[in-house]
């Protein structure tokens, strides 16, 4: 029996419960049937929940390039890997078979080895959507450079940030990227960012938009004359199973942001599987996912699960407005995607304009309809089944994180039936649990509680780089022995579960994970800033947006209030890019405070989004008064 594919619910409790008794037997199986080896694991898991320490596949050896690429070219080599579809519509989009992305992918392998990249080297990818940027993460991993993909809408400081953190030999880059009809200079950031990075020795240039650079002798160069001179026969590296394949920054309830480190055999597995499953993934489908590969969705459901699958996906450089709003719809049509994954931002957003840019085309080719990063409203669940999945199309909300590395909680496409905003049940090999506020699981139906998983999977993140301590601190300190997600959730009558938000100090804005303390940090740089504290609030398009409350130094600032707003604005756009820009900003004299001296951010949550009735017990508040003061400021 195999047990790679779900075929049908009878079939997905039997799959299930199997993961849960026997995880060994069942993660064995489908890692030894689906994938190719160098070398066998002696152990399928080995692990210390309460160290924080997790190992899967070990002493296998392994490629997972070789598993992505190689292993298809004898079935599938003028199969098309990917579909890149150009930010402006006139451009052609271009089709990449597997014996083409063999050949740019060994072309690019062999540059990053001329150019002194070899195994556990960390090379930062900041790259727009374009073919380069899937050929370079592939090309990492087939020569064991550990990759740190940073989406190209963070800013100089977030970058050079994230490059010291992991201390990258190479950035590769872009002399731009298309957006809308905007373009981005990400060489004249990348530029900036270096200043402070002096780790980096050798940045590869890949040109898109044509623009006069400064490229820094000794340390630029293009990146299109080494590929045409370099040599398209490459080896590719041996890996060991736990060997890191990437890393991902994350937000976090502190300044810094965290590396979180996968390794390569257990998230090679749990990306093929989930994909498979999750989506009904078959041999002609077509699969686009619009996340950016920029964040964990893109990395696990553009990239890797696809294309271990032999799957067709498309790179959309675009974005959903431009040049009008039908544009996801339109693309539907052009490449007869079979299944389209988005954000429930992106549907809102969608679902404002005039319905005649989706009821405009059929969209006929979709088989299944995804989405991904915050929970769903009803009303967004409703308008995405009616008028883009036509009511046939199944939807699977999928709840997982980068800590994840793949899907965790989610309908399996025709299997699981779906109800309106609930993620319903655990894939095989997941064991979610609530837990109370004394730490006890919380057994039983039609319970809430703080989500916890207390079995290893073979996606999980195993570290945090260079802070093994704060990754056990962060998700395996607050509920010994078990995984803490930050999440909340509800588990309904028949035990499906709904993810009701974050517990901690992360608000997510239009999708985007963002931690409350590097924005404060960000804030309180401004010079007449003395302290602030973000809090999320309710948008109805962006799910959640940020509210700030802001005191200044008491140095008689008679600035301008409205002007003052705009430049912490622009501070925390040039700190950490303009994603995290507050919608208000309210000055108060005080913040409320316990007498430990944490802000409690419960009660600027309740003001911020307009609820004054019940602020809850103030008893620990070292100055109750401000509350009054600080909701009579926004009335
Ligand atoms: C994949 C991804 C993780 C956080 C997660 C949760 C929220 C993601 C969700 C969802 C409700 C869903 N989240 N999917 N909440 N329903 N289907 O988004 O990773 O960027 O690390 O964010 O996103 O709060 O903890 P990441």
């Amino acid at each position: 029996m195999s047990y790679y594919k779900i075929e049908n619910l009878e079939q997905y409790f039997k799959h299930y419960n199997k993961s849960v008794r026997e995880p060994r037997k069942f993660w064995g199986k489908i890692a030894e049937e689906n994938f190719t080896w160098y070398q066998q694991w002696d152990k399928v898991v080995d692990f210390n929940m309460a160290e924080a320490d997790i190992k899967w596949f070990t002493e296998a050896k392994v490629n997972i390039v070789k598993n992505c690429i190689d292993r298809h070219l004898a079935k599938r080599g003028e199969k098309t890997a990917i579909i890149f579809e150009p930010n402006d519509p006139s451009e052609a989009a271009l089709h990449i078979t597997y014996n083409e992305l063999h050949q740019r992918v060994c072309k690019m392998a062999n540059v990053l080895r001329e150019q002194g990249i070899s195994k556990g080297d960390r090379v930062c990818i900041y790259l727009p959507m374009i073919p380069e940027l899937a050929v370079s993460i592939l090309a990492c991993a087939r020569i064991g450079a550990i990759h740190s993909v940073v989406f190209a809408g963070f800013s100089a400081s977030a970058v050079s940030a994230r490059i010291n953190d992991s201390e990258c030999k190479m950035v590769i880059t872009s002399d731009g990227g298309f957006r809308g009809n905007k373009t981005i200079d990400l060489k004249v950031i990348v530029d900036e960012a270096l200043e402070k990075c002096p780790c980096v020795e050798k940045v590869l240039v890949a040109k898109r938009i044509h623009s006069k650079i400064n490229m820094k002798a000794g340390r630029d160069q293009w990146l299109e004359p080494l590929l045409d001179q370099a040599s398209d026969n490459n080896v590719a590296e041996i890996m060991d199973a736990e060997d890191p394949l990437f890393i991902l920054y994350t937000s976090g309830s502190t300044g810094k942001p965290k590396g979180m480190v996968h390794t390569t055999a257990g998230y090679m597995v749990y990306t093929a599987y989930t994909f498979k499953n999750v989506f009904n993934y078959e041999e002609n489908d077509v699969f686009w996912c619009t996340a950016d590969i920029g964040w964990i969705t893109g990395h696990s459901y553009i990239l890797y699960g696809p294309l271990l699958n032999g799957a067709t996906t498309v790179i959309f450089e675009g974005v959903p407005s431009y040049p009008d709003f039908s544009r996801f719809w339109q693309t539907i049509e052009k490449h007869k995607v079979t299944q389209f994954y988005t954000a429930p931002t992106a549907i809102r957003a969608l679902a404002k304009e005039n319905i005649d840019f989706v009821l405009k085309y059929p969209l006929k080719s979709l088989k299944v309809i995804g989405s991904v990063g915050e929970p769903i409203n009803e009303e967004a669940w409703h308008w995405y089944n009616n008028h883009v999945g036509d009511r046939r199309c199944p939807i699977v909300d999928t709840w997982w994180q980068t800590e994840t590395g793949g899907i965790m909680i989610s309908p399996i496409a025709f299997v699981t039936p779906t109800k309106p905003t609930y993620a319903t049940l655990p894939l095989p090999g997941i064991q979610p649990v609530l837990m109370d506020e004394k730490r006890n699981e919380i057994e039983g139906n039609q319970v809430v509680g703080s989500l916890c998983i207390k079995f290893p999977w073979p996606g999980i993140a195993r570290t945090i780089w260079g802070d093994h301590q704060r990754y056990k601190d962060t998700y395996f300190s607050a509920f010994p022995g078990k995984f803490f997600t930050g999440d909340g959730a509800l588990r309904d009558e028949v035990g499906y579960y709904r993810i009701t938000g974050r517990v901690d100090d992360v608000v997510i804005v239009s999708g985007h994970n963002l931690g409350t303390a590097p924005i404060e940090d960000a804030i309180n740089e401004h010079p007449a800033v003395a302290e602030s504290a973000i809090v999320g609030f309710p948008h109805d398009i962006k799910g959640n947006a940020l509210y700030g409350f802001v005191i200044l130094k008491e140095t008689g600032e008679t600035r301008n209030k409205e002007n003052l707003a705009k430049e912490i604005n622009q501070h925390i756009s040039d700190h950490i890019g303009p994603i995290a820009k507050l919608d208000k900003i309210q000055f108060v004299t005080g913040l409320p405070k316990t007498r430990s001296g944490k802000i409690m951010r419960r009660i600027l949550r309740k003001i911020a989004e307009g609820d004054y009735s019940n602020f809850g017990d103030i008893s620990t508040l070292l100055n109750p008064e401000i509350v009054e003061e600080i909701k009579e400021g926004k009335l």
